[in-house]
């Protein structure tokens, strides 16, 4: 069969099995609360997005208590906040891939809607998550505006891409590359994707650096956070977490997850004050604002480097430039969670740039 065809109807099957879902897809939306409630989101000391955010989830199949419970305190953070939740309900899909499925479902919900009625972003977070401080809103771990290149905000554990909790830009870009996290196991059956095969498949769609929307991929689409803000892990000795984080997830435990689950939920249930601190005493605006304020700065960079490079006349010397420039966009893609090794990189693109620049005036 030719390879053309075979594409042309993977493309077809995948659109209808889309709109299959926007149809078929069982979600249920909480009230946005009060128009003063709903003000606080953009009140001064926030990094002032404001953005339009609503959550997202899903639990089905055999009962379970503890996923449910768990939901209950993303919904109670969710209606602090005025964020809509929808929650899968249905086994629309196999497996894993009902989390990519539902997902794209919403953000094609979103995109249909005018502009200005439109959700901005949706946050994901497994029902093996539960919210310990409701105090915290999610805008603030949003790329501010100028940023307008990043779609994809994530973490990172010792295995990669975690998907656990993520932030999906509803917008065109999130469309194709869930399409292709999607494809992945038809287009590539021969690639075996592991346990998670969703994160893995996502993951690698997100390191790709060719075709997608621009030509370029995806990389240059995402940003990691440093995992311990937004996807904070319980280990079988201890919370990883501090007084004030906003949620505990629960990897990996095995057996251990029950009861540790069972723990934190009668935690917030019985005791909700326990954990629960204002947002402004925690370390959470300085770190973002800092965070997204160190990006922006090395994006900019690299891009100014860059059009120098592109704009040197002829028998110039650029490459320890282009280097430098080269391994900055990468860490900006894969490393931003790290920040010494980011700087370390901005570092090296000034000392590039003296380097070649001071030894072309010196000629
Ligand atoms: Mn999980």
């Amino acid at each position: 069969m030719p390879q053309g065809f075979t594409r042309r109807a993977i493309g077809a099957l995948l659109t209808a099995t889309v709109l299959l879902l926007i149809w078929r897809v069982s979600n249920y939306h909480v009230p946005s609360l009060s128009p003063n409630r709903v003000s606080q989101i953009t009140k001064p000391g926030g990094n002032g997005h404001g953005r339009r955010v609503a959550k997202v989830s899903m639990l089905y199949g055999h009962p379970n208590p503890l996923y449910e419970r768990a939901l209950q305190s993303h919904e109670r953070h969710a209606q602090r906040w005025g964020y809509p939740m929808h929650v899968l309900q249905q086994d629309i899909s196999a497996g894993f891939w009902n989390k990519p499925s539902y997902v794209l479902s919403l953000v094609i919900q979103e995109l249909a809607k005018p502009a200005l009625k439109r959700m901005e972003w949706l946050m994901w977070v497994d029902a093996d998550s539960i919210i310990i401080n409701p105090a915290i809103p999610v805008d603030i771990f949003l790329p501010p505006p100028e940023l307008e290149e990043i779609h994809f905000v994530a973490t990172k554990d010792q295995n990669g891409l975690n998907t656990g909790i993520v932030f999906f830009h509803v917008h065109p870009w999130t469309v194709s590359m869930l399409i292709e996290a999607l494809a992945h196991p038809l287009y590539l059956p021969e690639v075996d994707l592991g346990r998670s095969a969703d994160q893995e498949a996502m993951a690698r769609i997100m390191a790709k650096t060719y075709n997608g929307p621009e030509g370029r991929g995806y990389a240059d689409g995402m940003a990691y956070l440093p995992r311990p803000w937004i996807n904070t892990y319980e280990w079988h000795h201890a919370y990883e977490g501090k007084k004030g984080d906003l949620l505990v997830h629960f990897p990996g435990l095995e057996d251990d997850r029950w009861p540790h689950m069972a723990n934190w939920l009668d935690i917030v249930e019985k005791t909700p004050l326990e954990w629960e601190v204002p947002l402004q005493d925690t370390a959470y605006i300085d770190l973002t604002t800092q965070y997204w304020s160190r990006f922006r700065a090395a994006r900019d960079l690299a891009n100014s480097v860059q059009e120098d490079v592109w704009l040197s006349p002829v028998g110039t010397a650029t490459s320890a430039r282009q280097e430098a420039v080269n391994n900055l966009r990468l860490a900006l893609q894969q490393n931003a969670d790290e920040p010494e090794l980011l700087q370390q990189r901005v570092d090296e693109v000034k000392a590039a740039v003296r380097k070649e620049v001071s030894s072309a005036q010196a000629e």
